[in-house]
């Protein structure tokens, strides 16, 4: 027997200001300002849908920026999306492939389908999903900082608060000195990892080889976004797992890159692979193959935290999560209550039907950029 569904009446994107308490500094260079995308619907029976597109503001981790997100949303996703008439998440994903690229806009679009599917059927994204963890290892991003002393105090701090790992951002002439450092710091014993945004080239193999002595977990992302050739040749050439993250930006690029070799550990970030159907589908993928697997972070709100809270309840997901709260990272959150790191290191997964949070919709209006309403074909 099939349910019929309530047809949605009200599907709105905004752009939305996210004020950062500090400037994130990578290699891809400083994120001072920050901005998303926010997709929300509202179906006939009072259900609601929300969707993340956390691009950055500028193009220099991959090449969406929030603006140019926001507008693929309004102009052709969501309008995709809600001609199928379909409710479907697989048929909105469907509906959105003629959208090249773009992964943020249609996970935007996708998420707020998921979560409107869920809260009508009165479940948990993560029942939807059927993870059992209820509740998500995290580790810290830590951005590159004026001194080492300053990089090696956070990392101590982050780990007495129970924080499960340590990722430290390096780019040329902050790299080994900073490892040494922090390794020795915190000992042998803790898990540590570091990522170059696509910042070094395959010129520098034999400094990067340097760190196979730290016995790091992974170096995420060394070489170019789109190199995954030059990737599996510095794979060859260090003992330190590659782990990607702007390479994969589908289904078939997390295929290509493990049958190359180009990596042996995946950053998942649904957003940046096109949503939560491919993201299923990649950790699949990774399952099968016994590939290391953590979801990372784009800064998101809680509204899109809470998406990838949910897919880290799968057994698939076997590394702690980049998942820095709200707290740490903004003036205030979209959901309220936010979620927080607990003592021992990990993010409970929300138990609340739908998105799993409370969204503060007063706080999303006074911080709208942009907004615009689509057509549905109801409403
Ligand atoms: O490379 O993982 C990255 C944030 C924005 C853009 C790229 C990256 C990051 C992070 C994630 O490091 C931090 C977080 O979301 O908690
Ligand atoms: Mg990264």
């Amino acid at each position: 027997m099939t349910v019929e569904r309530s047809p949605v009446v009200r599907a709105e994107v905004r752009l939305v200001a996210l004020p950062l308490l500090r400037p994130f500094v990578t290699g891809f260079g400083v994120t001072a300002s920050r901005h998303t995308v926010l997709v929300h619907l509202v179906d006939e029976a009072g259900n609601e849908g929300w969707g993340e597109g956390p691009a950055l503001d500028h193009p220099y981790y991959l090449p969406e920026t929030a603006e140019a997100t926001f507008s693929v949303v309004r102009d052709f996703a969501l309008p995709l999306a809600l001609g199928t008439g379909s409710l479907d998440p697989g048929d909105v994903a469907a509906s959105m492939l003629r959208v090249r690229g773009n992964g943020f806009a249609k996970a935007a679009v996708e998420a707020a389908f998921w979560t409107l599917g869920a809260s009508d059927a009165r479940v948990s994204l993560r029942e939807m999903f059927g993870g059992p963890r209820t509740a998500v290892p995290v580790g810290e991003s830590l951005g590159i900082t004026a001194t080492v002393e300053q990089t090696v105090d956070e990392a101590v701090r982050r780990l007495a608060e129970g924080y499960q790992r340590i990722k430290l951002k390096i780019q040329p002439g902050w790299d080994v000195d900073v490892v040494a450092a922090v390794r020795q710091a915190v000992g042998d014993e803790v898990m540590l990892q570091v990522d170059a945004n696509a910042v070094y080239t395959l010129d520098d193999a034999d400094h990067l080889a340097r760190l196979d002595e730290f016995e790091l977990a992974c170096i995420e992302q060394p070489l170019g976004w789109d190199q995954l050739l030059e990737h599996a040749e510095l794979q060859r050439r260090m003992r330190t797992p590659i782990c990607l993250d702007e390479s994969l930006r589908s289904v078939e690029h997390v295929r290509h890159a493990l049958d190359l070799d180009a990596c042996r550990n995946v950053n998942l970030k649904p957003a940046r692979v096109g949503g939560i159907s491919a993201s299923l589908q990649i950790a699949e993928i990774c399952r099968q193959r016994g590939v290391p697997l953590w979801c990372g972070g784009m800064m998101e709100s809680g509204i899109g935290r809470a998406g990838n809270l949910a897919l880290c309840s799968l057994p698939a997901f076997t590394d702690p999560a980049d998942m820095s709260p709200a707290s740490v990272l903004f003036e205030s959150d979209l959901v309220d209550p936010t979620y927080e790191v607990d003592p021992d290191g990990t993010i409970a997964v929300p138990a609340q039907p739908g998105l799993g949070f409370d969204v503060r919709l007063d706080r999303v209006e006074a911080r709208a950029v942009q907004r615009a309403a689509v057509p549905t074909p109801v409403g």
